[in-house]
C-alpha cells in the first residue's frame, strides 16, 4: 500500500539546506519510511538565491517569508536549517501551528532560548527533533548498541576531540558563524555541541558538572563580500575589518551523571584537521574509538580476549546486521557524510507518522544548551559549574 505523503517545508538553503534537501530526496531510495516526503517548498529571504536552490535541490516551489511557509496546509514538517538566531522564532511558530519541527543544532543560541523552544514543542504536543546527525553514523550507532549491550561494562572515560581548520587563516572573513548575535557562540556551539551530544547519547547520561575555557585567537577579520556563494564553508573577503565576537577554540572537562569522566576539545585552528570528529570510550570490559574521517570504521578493544591476542580491532560498520548500514550497499561498500542525514530524516519521518519524537528531542537539545552555557560561565568565572538538569 502506498505510504501517506507528508509535505516538507525547509527554511535555509546553504550548507545544511543542501544536506537536508538531499536527505529528503534520497531517503525513499534506501529506506521504506512510514511517511513519504514531498519536497513542497524551500524558504529563504533572498528570492534569487532561494529560487535557484529550489531548482537545484529539487523542491516544488519556494517561499521568501517563513511565516507563509508555516501557514501552508500542504506542509506538515517544518525543517529549521537557518542560522542559530532564527531557530527560536521559527521553531516556536511552527510548534504553535501544530507542525512537526525538525531543527538544526545547537537547538538555541543559549539555554533561555532552548527552554522556550522546548516549552513550545511540549505544550503544543508536536513531534520534535534536533539534527545532531552524527548520532546516526552507522559506526557510532553501533558503538551505542555495544554500550547498551554491556560490551564495555561500566564506562570510565569519554574523551572527544572535534577539530577543523577552515578559519585558521587570519584573512578568512567574518562569516555568520563568527558573530555572536547570529551564531550564539563559535566553535563551542558549532562543533563542541556535537561531541557533547555524542557523549550524552552514547553514555546514556548527562554531563552534570563542568570546568572549561574558551579562547579567541584572531580578534579582527575582514568582512565578508556579498559575492560569497551559498553552499559549504568558503567565503570571500573585503578590505574592511570587523570584530570576531565568538570563541575559536574550547577545552572542557566534566563528570557525567553515571560517574564517567568527560574530556572535550574543539577547535577550528587545528591545521590539517578537516572534520576530525573523534572520541574514545574506555570501560571496564573494553574500549571503542572513532574518527569521522574514517567514518565507516569503529575500533574496538575487548579486554576479555585471551591475553596473548588482545589489541584494537577494526570493525567495518557496513554489515546489514549493523544499524542503518543494511539500507545501503553490500558489506565493504562504504557510505559518506550525507548518509548520516538520510538516516536522520528516515527516523524523523517515522517519528512524524507515529507521533513519537525521535531522539534527540528538544529536551535533549536543550540539555546540550545547558552544558554549553555552563562551559561559557566556567570560562568567565574560572570555576567549576553545575549544569542545570532539565
Ligand atoms: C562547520 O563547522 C560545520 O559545518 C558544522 O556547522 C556542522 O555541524 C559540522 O557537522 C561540520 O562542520
Amino acid at each position: 500500500m502506498a505510504k501517506k505523503e507528508v509535505g516538507i517545508g525547509l527554511i535555509g538553503y546553504a550548507f545544511m539546506g543542501k544536506t537536508h534537501s538531499n536527505a529528503y530526496r534520497q531517503v525513499t531510495r534506501f529506506f521504506d519510511p512510514e511517511a513519504t516526503p514531498v519536497l513542497r517548498a524551500i524558504c529563504g529571504r533572498n528570492e534569487e538565491n532561494v529560487r535557484r536552490a529550489a531548482n537545484d535541490f529539487g523542491w516544488q516551489g519556494y517561499e521568501t517569508d517563513y511565516r507563509k511557509l508555516i501557514e501552508r496546509d500542504d506542509i506538515d514538517i517544518i525543517d529549521v536549517s537557518s542560522p542559530g538566531n532564527e531557530h527560536l522564532p521559527m521553531a516556536v511558530a511552527a510548534a504553535q501551528a501544530g507542525k512537526t519541527v525538525f531543527c538544526e543544532k545547537p537547538l538555541g543560541n543559549n539555554l533561555t532560548e532552548a527552554k522556550q523552544m522546548l516549552e513550545a514543542a511540549e505544550s503544543n504536543k508536536v513531534v520534535n527533533m534536533v539534527c545532531f546527525n552524527y548520532r546516526r553514523v552507522p559506526a557510532i550507532a553501533l558503538a551505542k548498541k555495544m554500550i547498551e549491550n554491556g560490551d564495555l561494562g561500566k564506562i570510565y572515560h569519554f574523551r572527544a576531540r572535534y577539530l577543523q581548520d577552515w578559519i585558521a587563516d587570519p584573512n578568512f572573513p567574518l562569516v555568520w558563524r563568527l558573530q555572536k548575535e547570529i551564531a550564539g557562540s563559535g566553535t563551542l556551539g558549532d562543533i563542541g555541541a556535537h561531541i557533547l551530544d555524542l557523549g550524552q547519547f552514547l553514555l546514556g547520561s548527562n554531563l552534570h558538572t563542568v570546568c572549561g575555557t574558551t579562547h579567541t585567537f584572531i580578534k579582527q577579520r575582514p568582512l565578508q563580500a556579498a559575492s560569497t556563494g551559498t553552499a559549504g564553508l568558503a567565503a570571500n573577503a573585503t578590505s574592511e575589518m570587523g570584530e570576531v565576537t565568538v570563541d575559536d577554540a574550547t577545552a572542557f572537562m566534566g563528570y557525567f551523571g553515571n560517574g564517567a569522566m568527560g574530556v572535550f576539545e574543539a577547535s577550528r585552528f587545528a591545521v590539517g584537521r578537516k572534520n576530525f570528529n573523534t572520541f574514545e570510550i574506555n570501560g571496564e570490559k573494553g574500549s571503542v574509538s572513532f574518527n569521522f574521517e574514517r567514518m565507516n570504521e569503529l575500533e574496538y578493544f575487548n579486554n576479555e580476549d585471551p591475553e596473548d591476542r588482545r589489541g584494537f580491532r577494526t570493525i567495518y560498520a557496513t554489515e546489514a546486521s549493523q544499524p542503518y548500514a543494511g539500507a545501503y550497499w553490500p558489506p565493504g561498500h562504504i557510505i559518506g557524510y550525507e548518509h548520516s542525514f538520510i538516516n536522520t530524516v528516515y527516523d524523523l519521518l517515522n517519528g512524524h507518522a507515529s507521533g513519537q519524537s525521535p531522539h534527540p528531542d528538544f529536551r535533549a537539545g536543550a540539555q546540550v544548551n545547558a552544558a554549553l552555557d555552563a562551559v561559557e560561565q566556567s570560562s568567565e568565572t574560572k570555576t567549576w559549574v553545575e549544569i542545570e538538569q532539565l
